[in-house]
């Protein structure tokens, strides 16, 4: 896991621009009522509130409307950021489970009120779908509520550096069949990638859940190690073969930064286990932060702060 290296900017939030007129089709309004308009959630609009700023923040895998969401602290992290860039990798929604039961408490709400709000005030909200809201690919291209639904996209850094961006599940016969791959080569590793899609899709016709690899790994946990190794490389060469510089992803809910060859992989966690997200400064440099970390720490130094005072009357009798 990547340590906090990134120096944030914090500043007072300005008020913001208008929505910028963004590329893509627009589609006739299509929200419900209670999503349209999110400046009634008590926060004043979030004029005044001290927010840290950065260029991008990439999130993943919140799977709202299941009950291991952390949707308490992704929404606490959402209120206390801004950024240019908002990349929603993928997961955010998990349309399978909500098809199953529906399960959509106030605070998942909120965060797609939050979103969408951001990108009402000028944030540019982009949302790759994945496996689990795949039902959105239906609609990449479009754009609602001032956010933009694409299949992946190349990020380019503040260093001018080319980032893939895709949720990763494209990726999971390649790494379950990855032993055979090392026996047949790169025409089987291109056909295992093409055959992910199709027989997803397949199983979608036929209203079956996407089959998940990562659910399949959890049965066998002694193996999650070396899964998310391997896993790590099958997109950095993925990331190769389309000649960018590093990628950023997410799906298998482990946060990482790490250097595979030539390419950075970079993984921003989830909002289900780990609570992590990943985040580019002004001058290019991503890093991970750990929200559920940074809140304890700061409860943390609240108690410390308020026992201070003592240790200081103390210190004064003593000199
Ligand atoms: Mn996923």
């Amino acid at each position: 896991m990547a340590s906090l290296s990134a120096r944030p900017v914090t500043a007072r939030s300005a008020t913001p621009p208008g929505n910028p007129p963004q590329g893509g089709r627009r589609l006739p309004p299509m929200l419900p009522d209670w999503l349209r308009d999110g400046d009634d959630d008590g926060d004043g609009g979030g004029q005044g509130a001290r927010r840290t700023r950065y260029r991008t923040i990439f999130i993943s895998d919140a799977h709202l409307g299941t009950a291991g969401s952390n949707a308490g602290l992704l929404l606490d992290f959402l209120k206390r950021h801004e950024c240019e860039t908002l990349y929603l990798v993928g997961d955010i929604v998990d349309g399978w489970q909500l098809r199953k039961g529906w399960y959509w408490p106030q605070a998942h709400n909120d965060v797609v009120r939050a979103v969408l709000k951001m990108a009402k005030h000028g944030t540019r909200v982009i949302y790759i779908p994945g496996n689990h809201d795949e039902h959105f690919r239906d609609y990449v291209g479009l754009e609602f509520g001032g956010i933009e639904l694409l299949a992946d996209d190349v990020h380019v850094t503040a260093d001018g550096r080319r980032l893939l961006v895709i949720h990763g599940d494209q990726f999971d016969n390649v790494v379950l069949y990855h032993k055979w791959i090392a026996f047949l080569g790169d025409g089987a590793y291109t056909l295992l990638l093409k055959s992910n899609g199709w027989v997803n899709r397949l199983r979608r016709l036929c209203g079956l859940p996407y089959w998940s690899l990562a659910a399949h790994m959890k049965k066998r946990v002694k193996n999650a190690v070396q899964f998310i190794s391997r896993f790590e490389e099958v997109v950095a060469h993925a990331a190769a073969e389309r000649g960018v510089d590093g990628v950023v992803c997410g799906h298998i809910h482990s946060a990482e930064i790490r250097q595979i060859g030539d390419i950075t992989y970079y993984n921003d966690g989830d909002w289900v286990e780990s609570c992590t997200a990943l985040v580019e400064d002004g001058a290019g440099t991503l890093s991970i932060v750990d929200w559920a970390e940074r809140v304890e720490r700061e409860a943390r130094d609240d108690r410390a702060r308020a026992a201070k005072p003592r240790l200081v009357a103390v210190d004064g009798v003593a000199g």
